[in-house]
């Protein structure tokens, strides 16, 4: 039988009441001796309680919020190898155990940072209990994992970033506004399509303004699906080099074939969205390099051969992008139905990460909505994105005289690296041919 161990916050320097930040486990984790349990934040720093030995994680105690002490305890662990969890030797400071079986952790530490050695390869004798007073963020920024992870993830250099909460940690929000700032005076891209760490992003800061001084005011947080598309929104545009070919298409017979369809449909909604995702999968084909990515070096292109597309959700909380997959294999009728599962979905709350992911292409369209045109930003790690505008009628020449046709505006995106301009025209004309005459999707 496997003995179930309590970890518990170790000597912390007579700090009592420390705010836990972060809880980095969960139930059903398997941890490793030293991997960091939590994050508690003293007035002057941040800290991470290490785990005294590895096992798999029974029961959490904590949540952020809570203040802790030493002895307070932090999980049950079940040993490793359905053994007794074998506790790190004492830390130098009198060890305080509460129960009999506690294994206090190790004290907390500083994290590693890369070219460091890990904490773990520290003798424990030589690892001073902590104190608030002394750990102050110097030579290395104060940040959670999360936040390290959210920095990586864009391509910042955490050093170069100003943390703005107490004792100068650097939070999420503080990453994003490193990278406003950076897209604000223009990223400098380098090779392999990463951001140039600091040096590259030279920027002025985001103009801090009272602007309660001129008007009355309110303040709305963003909401996290704002905040989580905003960082990959910002991160595209500085990243891609983006231009935008605008076709129009003739939909004439097109509109006239889903009217017909949605009367013989009626428990669906058929939208001309269908048919754009069927008129791109056709071009994808014509056209391999759009169903392409560039690698993380951007050195070499990945083409894909399956054809899913990804498209532009608008929810009351933000920006969605769901994948509907296989498009080629499905008929009008089931990517309708679909669609509308998908578009639910979204806008209950309810897409997991499987729902947004592996993307070929994606389409963005605001044709319900309006406009004439507009510059769709890329999804990385795609190459392209089409913008659909409002169809209208509109007098085209036709040899003889102008004739009314319903035309739909088109504003394909693409990332200039991987695709020529001549290419993108190409697929634009092909893509509006598609839409001009359905007869060719069945081609
Ligand atoms: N031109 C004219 N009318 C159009 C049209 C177009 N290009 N596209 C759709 N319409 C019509 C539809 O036929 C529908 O008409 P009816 O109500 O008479 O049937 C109406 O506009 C509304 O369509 P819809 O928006 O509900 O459905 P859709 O299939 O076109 O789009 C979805 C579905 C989920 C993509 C859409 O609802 C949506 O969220 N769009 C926003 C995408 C977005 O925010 N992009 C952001 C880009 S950058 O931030």
């Amino acid at each position: 039988m496997a003995d179930i161990q309590e970890a518990r916050v170790p000597d912390i320097g007579g700090h009592d009441n420390v705010p836990v930040i972060e809880v980095m486990i969960k139930p059903g984790d398997r941890v490793e001796k030293e991997q960091g349990l939590v994050t508690l934040e003293s007035d002057k720093a941040t800290m991470e309680v290490p785990a005294p030995f590895a096992g798999t994680v029974k029961e959490v105690k904590l949540k952020v919020g809570d203040e802790v002490s030493e002895g307070a305890l932090i999980a049950l662990i079940e040993g490793a190898d359905g053994g007794a969890a074998a506790p790190a030797p004492a830390a130098p400071a009198p060890a305080r155990t509460e129960a009999p079986m506690a294994a206090e952790a190790p004290a907390p530490s500083r994290r590693a940072e890369p070219g460091h050695a890990p904490e773990g390869d520290v003798p424990p004798q030589a690892r001073p209990p902590f104190d608030a007073n002394i750990v102050m963020p110097g030579d290395a920024p104060y940040a959670s994992p999360a936040v390290r992870a959210f920095a990586r993830e864009l391509g910042v250099d955490i050093h170069q970033v100003k943390g703005s909460a107490r004792g100068g940690r650097i939070v999420r929000e503080d990453i994003s506004a490193y990278v406003k700032h950076a897209l604000a005076s223009g990223a400098r891209p380098v090779s392999g399509g990463a951001v140039a760490a600091g040096g590259g992003l030279n920027l002025l800061p985001w103009p801090k303004v009272d602007f309660a001084k001129f008007g009355p005011v309110e303040e709305k947080p963003l909401s996290r699906i704002q905040k989580i598309s905003g960082a990959n929104l910002a991160r595209n545009w500085a990243m891609i080099p983006h231009v935008t070919q605008h076709e129009d298409a003739d939909i004439t017979e097109l509109e006239a074939f889903r009217k017909k369809l949605g009367e013989e449909n009626k428990e669906l909604k058929i939208t001309p969205l269908v048919f754009q995702m069927k008129a791109v999968v056709a071009a994808l084909k014509e056209y391999p390099q759009f169903n392409a990515s560039l690698d993380e070096t951007g050195e070499k292109l990945i083409l894909k051969k399956y054809f899913h597309v990804g498209i532009a959700v608008d929810t009351p909380d933000g920006l969605v992008v769901p994948v509907i997959r296989d498009v080629d294999k499905k008929g009008l009728l089931d990517l309708a139905r679909e669609l509308g599962e998908i578009s639910k979905k979204a806008r209950d709350k309810k897409l997991g990460p499987a729902d947004m992911s592996g993307g070929c292409f994606s389409i963005s369209s605001l044709g319900g909505i309006g406009g004439t045109a507009f510059t769709p930003i890329v999804n990385a790690p795609e190459v392209a994105i089409l913008g659909v505008s409002k169809a209208s009628m509109k007098p085209v020449w036709n040899g003889k005289e102008f004739a009314p046709r319903l035309m739909l505006p088109l504003s394909l995106s693409y990332d200039h690296r991987v695709i020529d301009g001549a290419l993108a025209a190409r697929f634009a004309v092909f893509v509006a041919r598609q839409l001009g005459d359905i007869r060719r999707l069945l081609l």
